[in-house]
């Protein structure tokens, strides 16, 4: 199972869809907030592959999903350098979880990092945005790969190389 999650907002719910269908979503495309849990099912090449949304309201409650997750999608809105601190936060109270590094998520390449909104960023905002999420301490710290995708839900941008690390 694949679990999805980052901040409210950050653009989960709208990317998943983009992910599940590119017709689906254009620029007016809106989505409402995630209350618990959505789940998106996938079927790539006659495979289906099941994806949970955790809104970001409940955070708090993100590592009850732990247990049985295969892999992890990370969504930081790189649109909104304010939040992604608190992202950067977020996101490594996830890593260091003793659920995750126990489910194997970290050992395996199995952890994505997406910076979506990039329709509404700036080229160098990708930078700023790793660097506010203090990537180069984090890879140091937890000593595993983790992949980075930057996307779009409406321009579709990172749509396939997101499918792609989903079936690997
Ligand atoms: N410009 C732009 N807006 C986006 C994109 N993705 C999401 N949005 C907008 O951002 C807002 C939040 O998107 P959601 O997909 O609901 O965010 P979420 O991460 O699922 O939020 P929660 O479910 O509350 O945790 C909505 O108004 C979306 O239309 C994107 O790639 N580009
Ligand atoms: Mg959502």
């Amino acid at each position: 199972m694949v679990l999805c999650i980052g901040p409210e907002g950050s653009g989960k719910t709208l990317l998943l869809r983009k992910v599940q269908n590119s017709d689906y979503v254009d620029k007016n495309t809106t989505a409402v907030p995630t209350v618990g849990v959505d789940i998106f099912n996938l079927i790539i090449e006659n495979k289906l592959y099941t994806i949970r949304e955790i809104g970001g309201a409940v955070a708090p409650i993100w590592s009850k999903y732990f247990a049985n997750v295969g892999k992890v999608i990370y969504v930081v809105d790189t649109s909104n350098l304010c939040q992604i601190s608190a992202a950067g936060v977020l996101l490594f109270t996830v890593l260091v979880h003793p659920l995750l590094q126990k489910a194997k998520v970290l050992t395996m390449d199995q952890f994505l990092l997406v910076l979506t909104k990039m329709d509404v960023s700036y080229r160098q905002m990708r930078n700023e945005a790793l660097l506010m999420l203090q990537m180069k301490r984090l890879q140091n710290e937890i000593h595993q790969k983790i992949t980075v995708v930057e996307a779009s839900a409406i321009t579709g941008q990172g749509r396939n190389e997101i499918i792609k690390w989903i079936m690997e």
